[in-house]
């Protein structure tokens, strides 16, 4: 299935994955010429699922295989169809002893496409519309992107029975960390883990945006492939984008193989045409899911999808608020001390309280207070020099200190993230916001595994691979400083720039 030089795990970027020429075996695939209506492929199970050959179907109708009003109803929809698939409400199945077919019909790639997909056991009474009422209902109530995502995987997991529901959120470099999850008590979470960008490379991603979701009920079948390869006249396999049957990449196979999933569905989660995530569901064991169901899921993931940006806007405004209702007793804390620095740090809320950050410190006249982790005194002086050598700003921000100063390595640990706000250039008086390096937060998948590239010279594939790359492009890096962050500590500085002002003044007019 894979054209030019192998795929490996350097240029999966490259298999064509929207062209294997093969199907997954549970179900079968007939592609119709669009304008003859006659069968120009057929994969090469027809015969085991339909007790009819390839052979004998290329070449014919649908009439080989329909009653003559089913017939009738696939031509009456057939002008309507589009690239989204559809499922009909004709059952398949004349041959005792053989599951019924249900016919998936879609239209694409100038063929017309019908697939057969067996009955599943959860196929009955999914529309039921007061619990779908429910769920969108809950989806739309969720305060938070977090809690939407939350009740989704709780909500797709009690409807489908997989092992495992997760939302896979992707970073803006691709990677992505596992936000929420509903899984089985006895299966160990995965909540918090990361995974690299290469983990799903870019014309899957591509994919993905088309094709809202896929489905693998048994991760180790063996593919059939279609007959003939190509249609008359063609000279690819045809483009398997929209169908449910599609053969997945091997690679990704065998990666399945090593997260010990044996089936799997994922849905896109779509915000403003950028793949923002996935809803990801696994299962120990093969699971065949209805398609009603499936469709139920899709629904879901796009509702969300639609919700997204309303949500993150709430966050972002949820997080603002907390900011300055923490600015705000701050200050009070400020002016109310004898001594202005204590409100910054002895009391309740701290400096440390006002955003997300893992430490801070108060560098004035000579001393130095720390709160939370933070570098070492004698780090923070060498910082501070380096500040008041290289940065002429009131309000100074990186995300990764080590890139600008590489003595900053040293303390990646505790501040790749530098925040600092300049109370006065002279005497060198800061105060400053740390952040760790984001490895050092990161939970990721394939910690436990040993670091194995082959396997009776086959490439072993797993998250282990991609992570060391992965590694490289995170490392002294902290999780940047929000412009909303920056204004806050800009108006920390105006304030106590202000409450100094005052001090200064009400000295000066004792003086006099
Ligand atoms: C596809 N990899 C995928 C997909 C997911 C992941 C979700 C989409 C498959 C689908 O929708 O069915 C990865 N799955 C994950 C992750 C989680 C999860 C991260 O549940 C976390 C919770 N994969 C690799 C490497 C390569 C690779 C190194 O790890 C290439 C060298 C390839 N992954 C790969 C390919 C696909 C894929 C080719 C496309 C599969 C297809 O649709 O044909």
């Amino acid at each position: 299935s894979l054209v030019g030089a192998p795929i490996d795990l350097n240029n999966c970027d490259r298999e064509p994955i929207h062209i294997p020429g093969l199907i997954q075996p549970y179900g079968f695939l007939l592609c119709l010429d669009e304008a003859s209506r006659r069968v120009v492929q057929a994969s090469a199970n027809t015969r085991d699922l339909l007790a009819i050959t390839p052979e004998e179907l290329i070449g014919g109708g649908l009439g080989q295989l329909l009653e003559p009003e089913q017939l009738l109803e696939v031509e009456r929809i057939w002008p309507t169809l589009t690239e989204q698939s559809r499922l009909l409400g004709i059952r398949l199945g004349r041959v005792l002893n053989r599951p019924f077919y249900k016919l998936i019909l879609h239209r694409y790639d100038g063929l017309l496409w019908v697939e057969g997909e067996p009955m599943a056991d959860n196929d009955t009474s999914v529309l039921d519309l007061p619990s779908l009422n429910l769920t969108l209902g809950q989806l739309l109530a969720a305060e938070t992107t977090q809690a939407m995502c939350q009740s989704a995987v709780e909500q797709v997991r009690a409807l489908t029975g997989f092992d495992r529901v997760a939302v896979y959120r992707f970073a803006p470099d691709d990677s992505g960390e596992v936000i929420a999850e509903a899984v089985r008590e006895d299966l160990p979470p995965w909540l918090g883990m990361r995974y690299p960008a290469t983990d799903i490379p870019k014309q899957a991603r591509a994919m993905y945006l088309k094709n809202w979701l896929r489905f693998i009920p048994d991760a180790s079948y063996v593919p059939t492939p279609l007959l003939p390869a190509h249609r008359p006249g063609a000279t690819r396999p045809p483009d398997m984008t929209y169908a449910v049957l599609r053969s997945v990449s091997p690679i990704h196979i065998q990666y399945l193989h090593n997260m010990g999933s044996q089936a799997t569905m994922t849905i896109s989660l779509i915000e403003d045409g950028r793949l923002w995530g996935m809803i990801t569901c696994h299962h120990e064991s093969p699971r065949l899911v209805s398609y009603e169901l499936r469709d139920l899921c899709q629904f879901l993931g796009k509702t969300m999808s639609a919700l997204l940006k309303t949500k993150q806007q709430h966050d972002e405004l949820a997080y603002q608020t907390r900011i300055s209702q923490t600015q705000t007793r701050l200050f009070e804390l400020v002016s109310t001390q004898e001594n202005f620095l204590h409100g910054l740090y002895r009391f309740s809320p701290t400096l440390l309280d006002v955003f997300d950050c893992g430490g801070a410190a108060i560098c004035f006249e000579g001393e130095i207070i720390t709160l939370g982790n933070t570098p070492s005194k004698a780090q923070i002086t060498e910082l501070v020099d380096w500040l008041r050598a290289n940065t002429h700003q009131d309000v100074f921000h990186t995300n990764s200190y080590a890139q600008l100063n590489p003595a900053g390595r040293a303390i990646r640990g505790t501040a790749s993230g530098v925040l600092a706000i300049a109370l006065a250039q002279d005497p060198g008086e800061f105060i400053i916001w740390f952040r760790p390096e984001v490895i050092q937060t990161v939970t990721w998948a394939g910690r436990h595994e040993k670091n194995q590239t082959t396997v009776d010279g086959e490439i072993f594939l797993s998250p282990r691979q991609s992570f060391e790359a992965w590694k490289q492009t995170v490392e002294d890096t902290a999780a940047p400083w929000l412009p909303l962050e920056i204004e806050a500590a800009r108006e920390i500085r105006l304030f106590i720039s202000d409450v100094r002002l005052k001090i200064f003044n009400e000295l000066q007019a004792r003086a006099t």
